[in-house]
């Protein structure tokens, strides 16, 4: 009895001692010493323990290669069935779908395009692409997301991930992405819910100048939504840019239990959700 126990103590002395002294990426493909839990098929689990610790050094502000942002917050709205930038035909995360899923070709080293990620590091283990794997072959839900009980306590509210407010985005700017923090009334969606103004060149917007832009609204994902909004005439020209959309009735954009989205932030439902931006040209 006590033999049997003080051999398992050592054992997990062993392996506590091992993690510590490790270097670089552990067999998770975290950052060894950092106890953060095992890896699981979930997205919460895939941020914490993979995207936040190896990615955002790169992927992660206005200035993340591709536009693509893989810090909390940003990252499932820009990932999960948003087209690539290097192959437009595949989707970086094509939900039930792992082969054609662009994120799962540059972990493994297989995609068309640039090189392997993360970039000048050893690949992810593949037991860790695995797991990422698995998430994508379940349909790649938002696990950080817990809609529906957030929405008996909560109001909607937006956020800018691409552009964010006050970024500058070159011509070339495919979209704008929004996500909420609840599922959304998506079928209120239409022409005059979501405008998109030019200044026209004044950088005011009450000047009577303003240009208003075509633009197609998809829903990127559900639970908490996500919207794509891509102008209808590309490349923008350069000026600065009004995103709008409405929190005020007659068309005001609402959550499941039609509470008006909370646009302006005050803590009360109600109010438009206003994105400013600039569109320059850049090298
Ligand atoms: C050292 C900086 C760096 C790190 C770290 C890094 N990346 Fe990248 N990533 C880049 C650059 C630069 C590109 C574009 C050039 C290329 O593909 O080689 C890119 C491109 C990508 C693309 C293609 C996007 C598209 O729309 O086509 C994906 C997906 C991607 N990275 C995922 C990741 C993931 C996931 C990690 C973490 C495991 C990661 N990257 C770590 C620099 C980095
Ligand atoms: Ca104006």
């Amino acid at each position: 009895m006590r033999l049997a126990n003080f051999s398992v103590l050592c054992m997990s002395c062993a392996l506590a001692a091992c993690a510590g002294n490790g270097e670089g990426l552990d067999e998770n493909g975290r950052p060894a010493g950092e106890d953060t839990g095992t890896l699981e098929p979930t997205f919460q689990s895939i941020q914490a323990q993979v995207f936040t610790p190896v990615c955002t050094g790169c992927h992660a502000g206005a200035a993340a290669p591709l536009g693509l942002r893989l810090e909390e917050g940003a990252s499932y709205a820009l990932l999960v069935n948003a087209s690539s930038v290097e192959v437009p035909a595949l989707r970086r995360v094509q939900p039930g779908n792992p082969d054609a899923s662009y994120l799962i070709q540059k972990l493994q080293g297989t995609a068309a395009v640039g090189g392997r990620m993360p970039l000048n590091a050893p690949p992810l283990p593949q037991s860790t692409i695995d797991v990422i794997r698995q998430w994508i072959t379940d349909g790649a839900p938002n696990s950080s997301g817990a809609a529906s009980q957030k929405s008996r306590i909560e109001l909607a509210r937006l956020t800018a991930v691409s552009p964010m407010t006050g970024q500058v985005a070159p011509v070339s700017m495919r979209e704008i992405v929004i996500a909420s923090n609840l599922e959304l009334d998506t079928s209120l969606l239409q022409s005059e819910l979501v405008t998109l103004r030019a200044s026209g060149g004044d950088g005011e917007f009450e000047s009577g100048n303003e240009r208003r832009m075509p633009l197609q609204v998809s829903i990127r994902s559900q639970q908490p939504t996500v919207l794509a909004i891509a102008p209808g005439a590309t490349p923008l020209a350069v000026d600065e840019y009004e995103l709008r959309i409405s929190g005020v009735e007659p068309v005001a954009l609402a959550d499941l239990a039609s509470r008006a989205i909370d646009g302006d932030g005050d803590g009360t439902p109600g109010g438009d959700f206003v994105l400013r931006f600039t569109v320059e040209m850049t090298r």
